[in-house]
């Protein structure tokens, strides 16, 4: 019999990847998704067919118990959140209820359930915020600077707490920036290489954009779904830094990404917009990942130049499908 996964946050664009993944390896991947009252499975379409959909959300206990009771997972993914750093200014309090408290539904329901169920919770770099040393490591202590870093501060710590209060095999790992054509065009990668797109075929002709200086350690997402995996069959239960151990600025992303395109300089077409600024700064994002190198044999495959292109290609091809023929 293969192993059963529930995926909290199946439509995301880490739900996608981790989907393909374990479905490949032959899991049968239950996702967990919020009603809506339109269709949110674009970046799913592909496998719709081969996921079973349960309908719960992360606010509500009861849907989460009954969801693991009904499913009996051999393993909980929980990649749900609002993952948004700016949105989580504008809305704290929800943020907290997903992002925080969400992790401590999902856990409860776990615990009650089957605490043998083994638990992935995705944390974030966010964590370490205005950070305490460079590069960042599993022992660097957190400074979040968003609700959204504090909010996955507490999602973390909990889950270590149900580990050490429970026995239970819960992990988290604190995953950098990954990015693909499949992230939200809200983030700053993914509003790059679309807006480059939309400048390359002539529909848009500036870029707005707000603190070119900040530094992220960026990896692509596909790399980052297979540590998930791999840090839940282990032997003991610990927490992993998932990162390249490399750092690029927006302004450089910016830069690969209008040469990619053969736009020439970025700076004759992005523009700096204080409404993009935010009211607290993460400035510079660099893991350290030895320790997933050293225990779970992981390295990211794709590299930044990679990433960057991919994104660019992809986004210049999708927008030239919708484009009326010959254009
Ligand atoms: P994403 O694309 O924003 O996806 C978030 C997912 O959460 C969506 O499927 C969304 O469903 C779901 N969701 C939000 N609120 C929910 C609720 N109340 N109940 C149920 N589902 C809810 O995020 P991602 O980039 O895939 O990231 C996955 C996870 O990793 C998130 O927890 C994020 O915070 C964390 N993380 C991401 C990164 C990164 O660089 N991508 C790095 C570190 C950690 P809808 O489709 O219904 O909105
Ligand atoms: O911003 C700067 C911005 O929104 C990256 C989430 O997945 O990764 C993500 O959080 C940097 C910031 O991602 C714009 O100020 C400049 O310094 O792409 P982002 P993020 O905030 O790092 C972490 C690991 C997560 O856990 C989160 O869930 O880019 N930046 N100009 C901009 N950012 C945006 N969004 N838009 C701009 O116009």
């Amino acid at each position: 019999m293969g192993k059963t996964a529930l995926i909290t946050g199946i439509t995301g664009q880490d739900g996608s990847y981790l989907a393909e993944l374990l479905l490949g390896m032959g899991y049968r991947v239950v996702g967990m998704t919020r009603r809506t009252s339109t269709d949110v499975h674009e970046r799913i379409r592909h496998i719709v067919e081969d996921v079973e959909f349960v309908s719960g959300d992360l606010l509500d206990q009861t849907s989460m118990t009954k969801i693991v009771a009904d499913t009996k997972p051999d393993e909980v993914y929980n990649l749900a959140a609002q993952s948004f750093v700016p949105a989580s200014w504008m809305q704290p309090v929800l943020t907290g209820e997903f992002t925080a408290l969400g992790v401590t539904r999902v856990l409860e329901a776990v615990r009650a359930v089957d605490p043998k169920i083994r638990f992935y919770q995705a944390s974030s770099s966010e964590m370490f915020g205005k950070v305490a040393e460079v590069p960042q490591r599993e022992e660097t202590p957190f400074y979040p600077r968003s609700p959204y870093g504090v909010a996955k501060v507490y999602g973390h710590w909990i889950t270590v707490n149900y580990r050490e209060s429970y026995d239970m095999f819960a992990v988290s790992g604190i995953l950098f920036n990954h990015e693909s054509p499949r992230r939200g065009k809200e983030f700053v990668t993914r509003k790059i290489s679309d807006g480059v797109a939309r400048i390359k075929l002539g529909l848009a002709r500036e870029l707005r954009l707000g603190n070119l200086d900040a530094q992220r350690d960026w990896g692509f997402a596909g790399d980052y779904v297979r540590a998930m995996w791999l840090m839940l069959q282990q032997e003991r239960p610990e927490d992993y830094v998932i990162a390249t151990g490399r750092t690029h600025s927006v302004r450089e992303f910016c830069r690969i990404a209008f040469e990619t395109a053969g736009l020439g300089s970025y700076e004759e077409y992005v523009k700096v917009d204080p409404r993009f600024i935010r009211p607290a700064e993460v400035d510079l994002l660099i893991g350290d990942p030895g320790k997933a190198k050293r225990v779970l044999n992981w390295a990211p495959e794709v590299s930044f130049e990679q990433l960057v292109q991919m994104m660019v290609e992809a986004d210049i091809d999708r927008i030239r499908a919708t484009l009326p023929t010959g254009s």
